[in-house]
């Protein structure tokens, strides 16, 4: 597939793609969205790499769904083709890591989007959003079920019922972000983190990952049950004898990926 409104990349063991649609702020239209899905499913298959990183430009992350693509659509409509459906859950159904590096405007879709991801690294100068209330209508992207599992219901349901943005040091302090790194260092910080991420056993990784995300998902009990299931499943692969043996020989482990 030909790419126009992302830029794709690939940094050691790392999937870098960038939202490229400068004029707009990276608004999500619909061939960027087939695209980011293209992308994505192509590194998730791909050996050679281990993480992806996910970014967009200094101004903005995305500034949300294409509002000019919306704006004529009829109820019967985004209903009858399930609007915009189809190409926005790649970044949720990933299989690898992918880190949200955000700079900029992240709002509505943009926001949405970097939530799906696995966790989000803010440069000082990202503002998260739900404005969607403003145009009359909500989150459509899984913006009021994910903020208010990241933030809780208080600071969710103030975002979606006003509109307002939140800065860096309000999405670190109620945990939407796992840290808040300077504007010039962030896309380094974040492919240095998705490299050490890439280099450990990819089945740890991929398990570790879903693990997590049961977390979401189920009750305690059956969380913890899963990951005892999956703990102990992780004792057949070669990578856990190689890596209990390097902690005790005192080296680096050389992971397989067996
Ligand atoms: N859509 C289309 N164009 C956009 C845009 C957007 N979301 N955001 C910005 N742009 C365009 C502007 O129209 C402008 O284009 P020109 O007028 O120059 O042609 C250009 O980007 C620069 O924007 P501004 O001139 O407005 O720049 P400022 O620095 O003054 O303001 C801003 C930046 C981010 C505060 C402002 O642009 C803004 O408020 N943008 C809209 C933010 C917003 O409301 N976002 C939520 C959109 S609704 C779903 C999945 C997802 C969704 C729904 C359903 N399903 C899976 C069913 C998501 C919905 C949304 O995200």
């Amino acid at each position: 597939m030909k790419y126009e409104n992302i830029l794709v990349d690939q940094r050691d063991n790392v999937g870098l793609i960038t939202l490229h649609r400068p004029k707009a702020l990276n608004a999500l239209c619909a061939a960027l969205m087939d695209e980011l899905t293209h992308a994505i499913e192509k590194f998730d298959k791909d050996d050679g790499i281990g993480c992806m990183v996910l970014t967009g430009s200094e101004k903005a992350f995305a500034a949300g769904a294409d509002i000019k693509e919306m704006s004529d659509k009829t109820y019967i409509e985004v209903m009858r083709d399930d609007f915009i459906t189809a190409n926005w859950e790649a970044a949720a159904k990933a299989r690898k890591p992918i880190i949200a590096a955000v700079a900029g405007y992240a709002l509505g879709g943009g926001c949405e989007l970097a939530m799906m991801c696995d966790f989000i690294l803010a440069a000082e100068n990202a503002k998260f959003g739900q404005p969607e209330i403003n145009l009359g209508v909500i989150p459509g992207a899984g913006g009021t079920q994910r903020l208010t599992r990241f933030v809780g219901k208080s600071k969710a349901m103030e975002m979606c019922l006003t509109g307002r943005m939140m800065d860096a040091q309000e999405a670190e302090r109620c945990g939407l972000v796992s840290r808040i790194i300077a504007d010039e260092d962030l896309l380094d910080e974040a492919l240095d983190v998705a490299q050490k991420i890439a280099e450990k056993s990819l089945p740890s990784v991929l398990t570790a990952k879903e693990c997590v995300n049961v977390a979401y998902e189920t009750g305690l009990k059956e969380g913890v049950h899963y990951e005892r299931r999956v703990f102990h499943a992780l004792f057949a692969f070669d990578d856990k004898a190689e890596g209990m043996n390097a902690f005790i020989e005192k080296r680096q482990p050389k992971f397989s990926d067996k």
